[in-house]
């Protein structure tokens, strides 16, 4: 029998008071660089891509990587970070699902990070155990090329067009090495949303790169960021980098096209990534003719919000060496070297 609703759906002005939150900590001068923004849109990202549209498993609704069954997944990993940084927001509005929560956060983010306006819809609520919680490996792999990425968004119901507007995301933040293992930032200017990705894909020469730890991705230096004035022992301008995947998208007959048209039109780009990122966080939650969700769980146990499971972001148990327990430890001295670099300190 269904249980009475103890929470309803937040209203508009409750958000909000939570968008206002997200804006206020997105400034993080010690994290990565200067910005939670690109972790957080990628926690609204993998929380909503597990979705299956066949078995209509996975997906937004439910925030399952607080369980150690998705939380765990390896591609995860870093994620804690995110879920850590909106940890004080749900302390302080604690009738905010974590499902509600980590999305609504990512496009707070976007838009502050000079991206679109994008649609947001609420009533998500939070799984109670993880008998829902998907399997793990339905995220994409970084090493892979244009038929995995086809799979694995295929499986979620996009298409071609779709992919590459997504695949847009990359203008954000980087890949760290105790994360995914690779390397990088794709653009100079990580924090800021534009289509500069599509630009430097179709500009530079990418060169394949095998890093020290083995995995290859694709590279180059941008000659005129380069200081003339630089000293000699200066440090190196830091250099771009690709995904496989990523240069799977110019590779690609019907993935190079829509590449070509962002590169150009930022205007749309922008407008067919918003309507894109919105379908995202809707995966995996059905609504009623009011919008009101009507999945299962969320019948059952009505807005539900999960109380906290931890103080301490800590990470999956089959993470990269070196970041169990302490996993905090090397993104710490990381930052605190870019934080350095950045005010003049020679390394
Ligand atoms: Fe991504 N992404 N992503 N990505 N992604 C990584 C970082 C970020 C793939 C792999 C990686 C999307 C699609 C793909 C963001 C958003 C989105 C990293 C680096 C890897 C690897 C992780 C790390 O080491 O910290 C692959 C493969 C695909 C694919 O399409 C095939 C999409 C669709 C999005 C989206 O948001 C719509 C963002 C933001 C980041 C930067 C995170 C950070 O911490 O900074």
């Amino acid at each position: 029998m269904a249980q009475p609703q103890v929470h309803s759906v937040p209203s508009s002005s409750r958000l909000d008071q939570v968008a206002r939150a997200v804006r206020d900590l997105l400034h993080q001068p010690d994290y990565d660089d200067g910005s939670a923004g690109p972790v957080l849109v990628r926690l609204a990202w993998h929380a909503a891509g597990t979705y299956d549209a066949a078995t209509k498993t996975g997906g937004s609704n439910g925030a399952g990587m607080r369980y150690e069954k998705e939380g765990g997944d390896p591609s995860n990993a870093g994620l804690q970070h995110a879920r850590a940084f909106l940890e004080p927001i749900k302390k302080k509005f604690p009738w905010i699902t974590y499902g509600d929560l980590w999305t609504v956060a990512a496009i707070v983010a976007i838009r502050e990070m000079g991206g679109p306006q994008i649609e947001w819809r609420g009533g998500r609520t939070d799984f109670t155990d993880e008998s829902k919680v998907p399997p793990r490996g339905r995220l994409p792999d970084g090493a892979k090329g244009a038929d995995h990425i086809r799979h694995i968004f295929y499986r979620m119901g996009f298409n071609d067009q779709e992919i590459v507007a997504l695949s847009g995301a990359h203008n954000l933040g980087r890949c760290h090495s105790d994360r995914s293992g690779f390397n990088g930032k794709w653009v100079n200017n990580p924090t800021r949303f534009s289509n500069t990705y599509f630009k430097l894909l179709l500009a530079n020469d990418w060169k394949k790169k095998t890093l020290d730890n083995g995995v290859e991705q694709y590279v180059y230096v941008e000659e005129d960021i380069v200081d003339e004035d630089e000293d000699e022992d200066a440090e190196e301008p830091e250099e771009l980098m690709m995904l496989p995947t990523d240069i799977a998208l110019i590779q690609d007959p019907s993935f190079r096209p829509w590449v070509e048209l962002y590169a150009e039109r930022k205007d749309i780009f922008f407008e067919d990534f918003a309507r894109v990122f919105a379908k995202l966080l809707e995966l995996g939650i059905r609504r009623d003719r009011n919008g009101k969700i009507i999945n299962e769980e969320n019948q059952q146990d009505g807005y539900k919000s999960a109380p906290k499971k931890s103080d301490v972001a800590t990470a999956p148990a089959d993470q990269n060496k070196g970041q169990l327990g302490h996993e905090a430890k090397p993104l710490q001295e990381d930052n605190e070297r870019i934080r350095r670099r950045r005010e003049g300190a020679k390394l």
